[in-house]
């Protein structure tokens, strides 16, 4: 019987050296450091920050604002300092609906940080002298007319001015006004008369 226990308990061992050990916890390879492709030559954090302090990629030996971060939006990027009102005029980028054109100031909406063309100007001059002229203020009314013409010449300009020196009382003024209406090309294709100043020399 012993013998026989022994027969057995080899044949069931047969090939036992040849099976590989498990390990009983996995095996994590670890990735060997790399260098920073942004850091030169090995150079720690801490000396490319006394290099760059405010990290905007220009080095502080050559940076106007080595504490400021340079802010690039293609307008003076290179000096290191930030710009934040490109064009100068009070109105800053984040809020300039043209950062790079000056706001013309003149009361007129002086906010949105663009020039008003003159177009803009001169029918806004021109409305104010229509106002003017309704509420009886001819004084107000020629010297908003007198401007919409000095800021875009405008025949039709001249009509208004005669009517409104003509409501002064200025006939002198008027027919000048009138003479040099009635003498412009929108005079010939767009007649409009003062029956007043038809006698005007
Ligand atoms: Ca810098
Ligand atoms: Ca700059
Ligand atoms: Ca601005
Ligand atoms: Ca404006």
């Amino acid at each position: 019987m012993r013998l026989g226990s022994s027969l057995l308990f080899a044949l069931a061992c047969v090939g036992c050296a040849a099976q590989p050990e498990r390990s009983a916890t996995p095996v994590v390879e670890v990735a060997a450091p790399t260098a920073d492709p942004t850091r030169a030559n090995g150079a720690s954090e801490d000396t490319d920050r006394l290099d760059d302090t405010d990290r905007d990629g220009i080095p502080d030996d050559t940076d106007r604002c080595p504490s400021e971060p340079e802010d690039r939006d293609s307008f003076a990027d290179a000096d290191g300092c930030p710009d934040i009102d490109n064009d100068g005029d009070g109105v800053a980028d984040a809020s300039d609906k043209c950062p790079d054109e000056p706001e013309n100031r003149d009361g007129f909406e002086d906010e949105d940080g663009c020039p008003e063309t003159p177009k803009i100007l001169a029918a806004r001059a021109f409305k104010e002298a229509i106002l003017a002229s309704n509420r009886g203020d001819f004084a107000e009314a020629r010297r908003r007319f007198e401007e919409a013409y000095r800021i875009l010449p405008g025949d039709v300009v001249f009509f208004h001015l005669a009517t409104t020196a003509l409501a002064q009382g200025d006939h002198a003024a008027a027919c000048r006004y009138y003479r040099q209406w009635s003498a412009s090309p929108t005079a010939q294709t767009k007649p409009r008369t003062i029956s007043a100043l038809d006698a005007c020399p």
